[in-house]
């Protein structure tokens, strides 16, 4: 586990000892360490050294933050800062997050245990954090003006309350929320049940949805975008930088996830029906959940669903929102198609010289074209797997479920060997007779796009999709 670990400015410098960090020792009047981040991989899940047991979740291209035992209290601190967080190979953006990335650590605590939360502000303006589905005295909420004084820079707050339930939760700002949500900070929050046997699952992967605006070749999103965001995001990555969700056939699965975009996702796993077992509101009592494959996270909600892992192979999870799963793009790009480009491109490029020809047969080229891109910038889709490229970007990961795994495995098992005889394929027999067509009178459709069209040919090579080559 890379976690670094540093002293305080502002805390009469005083740097503790890693050890005692979770040691479980009484440290009277002295802030507890705040580990921090330097990598955006997935890392092991944190078992409990004492207490009642439970299965710790994993966090997808994250971690759990470690916390000590003092008296009664689990202490944790968080640091909110300015931090470089990679979206994908390729890409990094300068947000703002908590103890060294975007999203912040998950928190992971106990029904009934008391929390104390050291929240410092290292961010160059006031913060607060807020406790997203935690029932609390109504001073630990979190908003700041309204139940707290804004966090200063240089500052640190205690938020001290009983978690009253088992279930899944959050945190986020509630100070200058748009700005500070927008630049990425947030983080899970999971509170175990203190049954260990009570919705007990194998593995249980978290994860929040957020977005950003970042300009080509820019490094830090505005924050002053209201809905058009370009870069889709699970706990600031995008596909193909996104974990996969690795499973042992057999287990059962929880997936938990959260919405802190500013639209709703609906989010499709394949493979799968499973049931919506949890919201940030509580559980689904076991008679009530229901089935689906998709379910939309509205903003600011949270879903759980599970399912028993008893399908092998790699299942493909997104957001069903097309443009989801897509990195940013020009939303400029015209629609060409059913337009002969061979024709069509030297007449643009008459009059627009740099024009690129693409789209008379779709976007699915732009998946494997090797365009100059401006620097710190992703293709808007892309990603390989072993049949050639998934075309995808943004909200996009895949379940990959495999026998035999050992049970705290969650290592990258690479892709699905199929069965000899499952894989869809290529018909090589008789060739298809061309049907007789319909002739239908010309509909009026008389867009100079069509016009330019040879009809003749298009007919003869319509089962020869572009034909203008990869650029
Ligand atoms: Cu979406």
């Amino acid at each position: 586990m890379t976690v670094s670990r540093r002293g305080f400015l502002g805390a009469g410098g005083l740097a503790l000892a890693g050890a005692s960090m979770i040691s479980g020792r009484t440290q009277a009047a002295s802030l507890p360490e705040a580990p921090t981040m330097t990598e955006a991989t997935m890392q092991p899940p944190l078992y409990p050294k004492s207490g009642p047991d439970y299965q710790p979740v994993v966090t997808l291209n994250g971690w759990t933050l470690p916390w000590r035992q003092n008296g009664d209290w689990k202490e944790f601190h968080l640091v909110a800062e300015p931090v470089v967080r990679e979206l994908a190979p390729g890409m990094k953006a300068h947000l703002w997050g908590y103890n060294g990335q975007s999203p912040g650590p998950t928190i992971e605590a106990v029904q009934g245990d008391k929390v104390r939360i050291f929240v410092t502000n290292k961010l160059p303006e006031n913060t607060a954090v807020h406790w997203h589905g935690q029932l609390l005295p109504s001073g630990m909420d979190g908003v700041g003006g309204l139940t707290q004084p804004h966090i200063p820079p240089g500052k640190t707050f205690v938020y001290e309350f009983v978690l009253q339930k088992s279930g899944t939760f959050m945190y986020h700002p509630h100070s200058d929320e748009m700005v500070q949500m927008a630049m990425g900070m947030m983080g899970f929050f999971v509170v175990h049940p203190r049954d260990p046997a009570e919705r007990r699952v194998d593995r249980d992967f978290v994860f929040l949805l957020n977005a950003f605006d970042i300009e080509a070749g820019s490094y830090v999103p505005k924050v002053n975008t209201m809905l058009d965001f370009n870069l889709w995001c699970w706990n600031s990555r995008v596909f193909p930088g996104i974990d996969p969700l690795v499973v042992r056939q057999g287990d059962k699965v929880r997936v938990r996830f959260g919405n802190l975009t500013m639209t709703n996702h609906p989010i499709h796993m394949h493979g799968y029906d499973f049931k919506v077992t949890g919201t940030d509101g509580g559980w689904v009592p076991e008679g009530a959940a229901w089935p689906e494959v998709s379910i939309d996270v509205a903003v600011g909600q949270m879903r759980a669903f599970e399912f028993v892992a008893d399908a092998p192979g790699d299942w493909a999870i997104h957001c069903h929102k097309s443009h989801h799963t897509m990195n940013a793009m020009g939303h400029d790009v015209k629609t060409y198609i059913g337009v002969n480009m061979n024709k069509t491109a030297p007449a643009i490029k008459k009059i627009a010289p740099g024009y690129m020809p693409m789209g008379g047969a779709g976007m699915g080229e732009m998946g494997s074209m090797e365009m100059p891109l401006p620097d710190n910038t992703l293709p808007m889709m892309t990603g390989f797997a072993q049949f050639g490229p998934v075309e995808m970007g943004g909200m996009f990961s895949v379940v990959k479920v495999r026998p035999g795994l050992a049970a705290d495995d969650y290592k990258d098992p690479g892709w699905y060997k199929h069965p000899e005889g499952t894989v869809a394929y290529e018909w090589t027999g008789e060739k298809l007779a061309e049907p007789a067509r319909a002739t239908s009178p010309d509909s009026g459709v008389k867009a100079a796009e069509f016009r330019a069209i040879d009809r003749r040919k298009r007919r003869v090579s319509s089962a020869k999709p572009g034909g203008h080559g990869n650029h």
